[in-house]
């Protein structure tokens, strides 16, 4: 008799937010890893790869933004209720985005802020973009001039300011695993 596959696993959302540069794809991606070793089975959904296909409609107005988490909030739960450990990594700036996300995903759903101050990520300027938003190249860039509300009652706060990519990753990690225990 044929058996069915099933990852033997429980499906989670493990939802990344913080300011551009703050280290959410760079975390993310050691996570996967991590848990990859560990024998978990995850995929990531980030706002930057997102946004160039099944997003790329989007802007970053307020409502554009509104509309990006709800998609990739409803992507998550398929994924999820699938088995699959999903991480997803996007600015996420506002309070009620973040509560539009939990009300989707609901108990699957697990907030971890990427805390940075936004000098440090301006400092960093990874992609060039706070330059160009400076420089009123581009408009409504996050933490210049479009808002930027962290909460401190996520269910993780990880400063990546005087950690390592690898150290805050451990403390995701950690934190992961022992929540994976519970479901
Ligand atoms: S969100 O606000 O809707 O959650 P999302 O995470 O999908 O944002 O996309 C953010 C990424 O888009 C940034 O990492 C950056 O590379 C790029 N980006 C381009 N323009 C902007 C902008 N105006 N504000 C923020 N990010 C921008």
């Amino acid at each position: 008799m044929k058996q069915e596959f099933k990852l033997n696993q429980n499906g989670f959302v493990i939802w990344l937010y913080g300011l551009s540069g703050a280290g959410k794809t760079t975390i993310s991606t050691l996570l996967k890893e991590k848990l990859s070793l560990s024998g978990y089975f995850s995929i990531i959904l980030d706002g930057d790869n997102l946004r160039s296909g099944i997003n790329k409609d989007l802007m970053f107005t307020l409502d554009d933004r509104l509309e990006n988490i709800r998609r990739v909030a409803e992507i998550a739960k398929l994924l999820a209720q699938n088995n699959v450990i999903t991480i997803c990594s996007l600015i996420t700036p506002l309070k009620d985005y973040r509560a539009l996300a939990k009300g989707i995903l609901k108990g699957q759903y697990f907030e971890v802020y990427i805390d940075c101050p936004l000098e440090v990520c301006e400092k960093r300027d990874v992609k060039g973009l706070y330059k160009l938003s400076r420089e009123k190249k581009i408009k409504n860039f996050t933490g210049i001039d479009s808002a930027f509300e962290p909460s401190y009652n996520s269910d993780l706060v990880i400063s990546t300011v005087d950690t390592t990519p690898q150290q805050a990753t451990q403390t995701l990690y950690d934190s992961v695993i022992t929540r994976l225990a519970q479901l």
